[in-house]
């Protein structure tokens, strides 16, 4: 992102920047296209819908820009930039949604949303302009309807975030962290790599809190109207800050393959008399690379090919194919990973090679991530236990649902109280008693959050 942008919490996309959400948002949409409608509906929602649900309006008051001004004319309804939509959405549904037939309904959208956020703004982290906001609603006809399509939703977003390799932490966000106006809230975190957790989505059942609001009912079989029950789950470009953060090392990005913008860089290695016929080879590589289906850069620019190593390493191309002439003669080309694993490929079984060695950066960089996320989550039983484990990571403790015993793990470590009923493939450890109190707990995650 160019930062430089004069609008606090405001940044533009750089086209390489753009490259890498165009490739994560079409894999996003994918998944979405299975069971959900993509749709659109205006940045702008008028006030009187904006203030019809109580717990929504508190939640957001505060973080609501307003347009109160058509030129010079005050407008008689001031119109709130969307910080979320639901209240742009349940409007319609309340006149799209008339029998047990049109449900289940479930639709969402990419879009641009605003949030006056006070806290420390960052780019792809907490942005006032949340450029590529994905958002589901769905409509069921009963509450355990609304609660299976929380588990879809999460297994969606699990899906999601394999093909990134970036590893999960699933909770419930306890009740003073829900989303306002729903009955629960389930969080997907992951770790980032100074130990600080990063939510990057959450899935809300909404009850009926908004379906009684904008009066969303359906004519059950029975000839009877009945309030339906709902749903939302977000993914902003937060999931690209993780996709960066997780992978990265010192000398730039480091993508995996199924959503790098460019999967594979060639680099001629010209050498005197025979620069042309390098350069005619490069180009063939280019071709069948391109023809196997894959994500090709020809880099023919007039610079050092150790100035292009250094160029493409930075913008994280999982694989650089270097030719020259020995290589030539030899019928191969030389392959380096980002990650520095050497190897020779035939070009004779080109795209096979190339495939194989992919396969195994993606391997790697998926194993790394996951060690790093095992090694900073620990199940601890003491608080001091639990302070020292703050210092490195994030801890799972047993907690028994009491507020006070929260507030004193939150005041003894410094540290959020972000969930219950943990789900971590990387999280071993049984059931314990409350690390304050002692009484029957659940699971429950502390962290540093972002
Ligand atoms: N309407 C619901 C579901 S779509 C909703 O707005 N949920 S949310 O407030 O939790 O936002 C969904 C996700 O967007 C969050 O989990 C978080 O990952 C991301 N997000 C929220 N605020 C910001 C922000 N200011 N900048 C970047 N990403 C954000
Ligand atoms: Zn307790």
């Amino acid at each position: 992102m160019d930062v430089r942008y004069p609008v606090k919490g405001l940044y533009v996309w750089y086209p390489f920047g753009f490259g890498i959400r165009k490739q994560v948002y079409n894999w996003l949409r994918e998944l979405m296209d299975r069971e959900h409608q993509e749709t659109l509906f205006p940045l702008l929602i008028p006030s009187h819908e904006f203030m019809k649900e109580t717990e929504h309006i508190k939640g957001f008051e505060d973080e609501v820009y307003w347009v109160t001004h058509g030129g010079k004319t005050l407008l008689d309804v001031p119109l709130a930039l969307r910080p979320t939509s639901e209240t742009a959405i349940y409007p319609m549904y309340a006149l799209w949604i008339r029998s047990h037939a049109d449900l289940p309904l479930k639709l969402y959208q990419v879009v641009n949303t605003f949030r006056y956020e006070t806290k420390h703004t960052r780019p792809l982290i907490r942005l006032r302009e949340i450029t590529s906001f994905k958002e589901a609603h769905t409509v069921h006809a009963t509450w355990e309807e609304a609660e299976a399509q929380v588990e879809v939703a999460l297994k969606l977003y699990q899906e999601f975030y394999e093909k990134l390799c970036v590893p999960v932490i699933i909770s419930r966000r306890p009740d003073w962290d829900k989303f306002p106006g729903a009955d629960y809230t389930m969080a997907v975190d992951c770790v980032m790599p100074d130990g600080k957790t990063l939510q990057i989505g959450t899935v809300h059942h909404l009850g009926d809190h908004f379906s009684r609001t904008f009066s969303i009912t359906f004519e059950d079989e029975s000839g009877e109207q009945r309030l339906a029950y709902q749903t939302c789950y977000g993914i902003s470009e937060r999931s690209i800050a993780a996709l960066i953060s997780v992978h990265g090392d010192d000398k730039g990005l480091i993508l995996p393959p199924d959503v790098a913008s460019v999967q594979i860089v060639i680099i001629p290695i010209p050498v005197g008399k025979r620069k042309e016929e390098v350069a005619d080879a490069a180009k063939r590589l280019k071709e069948s690379l391109i023809a196997a289906g894959f994500r090709v850069r020809l880099d023919e620019r007039d610079l050092r090919p150790g100035a292009k190593y250094y160029y493409w390493e930075m913008r994280g191309v999982p694989l650089r194919l270097e030719i020259g002439p020995r290589d030539i003669d030899a019928g191969q080309v030389t392959a380096v990973t980002r990650t520095n694993d050497r190897s020779v490929i035939p070009v004779a079984g080109l795209a096979d090679g190339v495939r194989l060695v992919l396969g195994a950066f993606r391997s790697g960089l998926l194993a790394r991530a996951e060690e790093h996320l095992s090694s900073h989550l620990s199940c601890v039983h003491t608080l001091d236990e639990l302070k020292e484990t703050l210092a490195m990571g994030v801890a799972v403790v047993s907690w028994c649902g009491d507020r006070s015993c929260a507030d004193i793990i939150e005041a003894e470590t410094n540290a959020s109280l972000l969930g219950t009923h943990v789900r971590s493939r990387y999280l071993t450890g049984e059931e314990c008693g409350c690390i304050v109190c002692g009484k029957p707990g659940i699971s429950s995650l502390v962290g540093r959050a972002y």
